[in-house]
């Protein structure tokens, strides 16, 4: 993965979830500052930011990739490059959070996403009857599916735009970029452990 053309240090961040959670929609906001019509996404959407870390201008890619039943199966084609995922849920949605647990499970239990960091948005806060914040975290067992890594439950509505600029401050917070203090050595301790293990089967 990699957008061609910045020179930049960049990392790649993937924005995960079931379909209708708002992915899209949170994608283009945080771009346009602009609320879009989105349709279900078939393949992905991706774009570039660049902001700053440490007073060093660093790039963000975001994927967006479908959440539909038939397009999960794709997801773990982008996990390999993954700097941080960002799992966006419809806090309206009841019917739908056990689903959404299970599939936020399976995708942190992955190999190349182990010790990640993970952003959950609790997209959707404008809908009367929401989950909160507290009741994702209980929902979702975020205390024991993160242990080892970093992580943070943002309250977000993609559409009015509540929470969604410090959704994208704390992909920068979180996400490991090149230019980071000790991130060469992280990058290769990664990268050892990541051969290693894949190298077994
Ligand atoms: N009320 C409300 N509706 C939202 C919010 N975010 C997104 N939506 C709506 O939810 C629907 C689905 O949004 P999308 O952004 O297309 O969802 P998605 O996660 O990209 O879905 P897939 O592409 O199928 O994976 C659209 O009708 C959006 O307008 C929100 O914060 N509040
Ligand atoms: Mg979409």
């Amino acid at each position: 993965m990699g957008l061609r053309g910045s020179k930049l240090p960049e990392a790649q961040v993937l924005l995960l979830g079931l379909d209708n959670a708002g992915k899209s929609t949170l994608l283009y906001k945080l771009k346009h500052n602009a609320y879009v019509s989105t349709v279900p996404t078939i393949g992905f959407n991706v774009e570039m930011f660049e902001a700053k870390k440490n007073r060093k201008n660093i790039a963000v890619t975001m994927w967006d990739v479908g959440g539909q039943g038939k397009m999960r199966e794709h997801w773990k084609s982008f996990y390999e490059d993954a700097a941080a995922v960002v799992f966006v849920v419809d806090s309206s949605d009841r019917a739908r959070m056990e689903e959404a647990r299970k599939e936020l499970e399976s995708a942190l239990r992955s190999e190349p996403l182990k010790g990640r960091p993970l952003i959950l948005v609790a997209n959707k806060q404008d809908v009367n009857g929401a989950l909160t914040v507290t009741e994702i975290k209980d929902t979702f067992h975020l205390k024991r599916v993160c242990t080892g890594r970093d992580w943070f439950v943002q309250p977000c509505s993609a559409s009015t735009g509540f929470g969604v600029e410090e959704v994208f401050r704390r992909v920068v917070q979180l996400a490991k970029f090149p230019s980071d203090p000790g991130a060469m050595k992280e990058n290769i301790k990664d990268r050892v452990h990541h051969l290693k293990t894949t190298r077994r089967h």
